[in-house]
């Protein structure tokens, strides 16, 4: 083995070190100030947002799963680098390295929204961790000839020890600090009755259909994106919600006070403005909460305050009109969510929900603030990464079944899906069979106009390829565009179309 190869894997090892210990000290100092967690914090705020878009479209929800990945890639390459350069030239290198690494995971933690100031305390140690096993493993000199058969078995069983070690370690230590996160007070929470409960689900909401999308989507079900890369893990006991700025009176309030507001209970499906026409970035579900406009009632905004800006736990910002959240559909701050306390991953404790208005403008998780302020004063988090400020739904459908691709038998077959113009509502949908006629699809009932619409239509199939294509039309009488966009700015157009083979 060659001194360069050698310092290259005692690196490795030092860094892989460094990582576990950090991860296991983040139990005591809390998840979001390992170093892997703040500097991946700062990627994802500080890459250009066509790269993100990129990640969220060929990652899904696993893109944060790709960063860390990725992350550690480039880590190890820098390590291997720092080592080899250790072993051949001089020690300084290698203590430089990871200087430099710890500086950086330093500065994120430090400067990551809300850190604590223990928030280095993790990434010291690690760095602390790191020296003590490059020192250790660069201890044995090589001779002229490279290193004894003595030597190299020596370093294999330090290093492999090290490594299996840190991997260990570090998983677990990731796994312990998510199951030791607010689970327990999650379920100690008492979903308190409601005053004011949402219109009875008419019994024709849903055609259950196998692959149609069921009229309510399940928690598990529901499609997650936020810019977390751990998820906030907030202490009703410790939750509290400031509304200020651009108010004649500072309101907070407690989560136990909150539970003993008047509750709401409303049917609202919300979306995604990243979904693509087709795409699954949308659930419906029953939500509990608080009435937005009550609370800021009481906090009296002053005159052109006419943005409030919701922002989380973990520095997260959305910006809804005012006058949205004061009119009468009902914008909430959510405690529930299809009658269990708020998931963890969907914002527990609270969340703001406001039918009509796609999540990026509207839906923080974990919420922490409203600071009332002015559009022209402030842009929150994707407005700064070119996204429109102003976003309502826009009306879209989608076909469920028969699935794209799919070989269906000839004969009677029910086309089905959902289209939605939360806020508006659904007035109409039709398909289209190849080049044919549009054909009026039945419209399932519908709580409000704040959800999504199941429509199905009965067909029979002839066999060969077929297309078939779907629009909606809102309750105004405008039809969804068949113009092509992508969703930045401001949400997705197009008509959704698959292509089946009847056999
Ligand atoms: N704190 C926080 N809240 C957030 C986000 C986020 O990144 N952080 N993303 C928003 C976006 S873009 C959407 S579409 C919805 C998604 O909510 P869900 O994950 O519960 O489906 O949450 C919104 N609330
Ligand atoms: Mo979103």
């Amino acid at each position: 083995m060659r001194s360069r190869t050698y310092g290259a894997l005692a690196g490795i090892t030092a860094a892989a070190a460094a990582i576990a210990v950090a991860e296991a000290v983040a139990i005591l100092t809390g998840a979001a100030t390992a170093p892997l967690v703040a500097v991946g914090g700062v990627v994802v705020d500080a890459v250009p947002a066509g790269v993100k878009n990129f990640a969220v479209d060929v990652f899904y929800t696993y893109d944060k799963v790709a960063l860390l990945v990725g992350t550690l890639v480039l880590l190890a390459a820098f390590a291997a680098v720092t080592g080899a350069l250790a072993a051949t030239r001089n020690r300084i290198y290698g203590y430089a390295g990871i200087g430099i690494f710890a500086a950086v995971g330093i500065v994120a933690a430090l400067t990551r929204h809300n850190a604590p100031w223990y928030a280095f305390v993790p990434t010291l140690v690690g760095g602390i961790a790191a020296v003590a096993v490059l020192e250790t493993t660069l201890r044995p000199k090589p001779s002229e000839s490279g290193y004894t058969y003595e030597q190299r078995r020596w370093f294999l069983r330090v290093a492999g020890g090290t490594l299996a070690g840190a991997a260990v370690v570090g998983f677990a230590s990731r796994w312990w600090a998510t199951r030791r996160g607010v689970q327990a007070e999650r379920a100690a929470v008492q979903v308190p009755a409601v005053s004011d409960s949402a219109a009875g689900l008419p019994p024709q909401a849903d055609a259950q259909l196998p692959d149609l999308a069921p009229f309510v989507t399940p928690n598990k079900d529901f499609y997650l994106i936020d810019t977390a890369l751990v998820v906030p893990q907030v202490s009703p006991a410790d939750w509290t919600l400031r509304i200020h700025g651009r108010v004649d009176r500072e309101v907070t309030i407690t989560y136990d006070e909150l539970l003993k507001r008047p509750m709401i209970e409303r049917y609202i499906t919300l979306a995604c403005v990243s979904n693509e026409v087709g795409g699954g970035l949308i659930g419906n579900a029953k939500w509990q909460g608080v009435r937005v406009r009550d609370l800021l009632a009481e906090a009296r905004p002053k005159a052109g305050a006419d943005q409030v800006v919701s922002r989380s736990v973990d520095g997260f910002t959305a910006g809804t009109p005012t006058s949205v959240l004061l009119d009468d559909r009902d914008a909430m701050l959510a405690i529930a969510m299809n009658g269990e306390p708020l998931p963890i991953e969907h914002g527990f404790p609270v969340r703001m929900v406001v039918p009509g208005l796609y999540g990026y403008v509207s839906a923080t998780k974990w919420l922490a603030e409203l600071e009332l302020t002015s559009f022209a004063d402030f842009d929150a988090y994707w407005i700064k990464r070119g996204w429109a400020a102003q976003a309502v739904i826009k009306t879209q459908s989608r076909i469920d079944t028969p699935r794209d691709g799919g070989e269906p038998k000839a004969g009677p077959l029910v086309i089905a899906g959902v289209a939605w113009a939360q806020h508006r509502g659904v007035s109409k949908v039709e398909v289209q069979v190849d080049e044919g006629e549009w054909q009026r699809a039945e419209l399932l009932a519908v709580p409000s106009v704040d959800t999504w619409r199941q429509w199905r239509l009965n067909w029979t199939a002839t066999p060969g390829k077929h297309r078939l294509t779907v629009r909606a039309t809102d309750n105004g009488g405008q039809t969804q565009t068949d113009a092509v966009a992508p969703p930045d700015p401001d949400g997705a157009t197009g008509w959704h179309s698959i292509e089946i083979d009847v056999r």
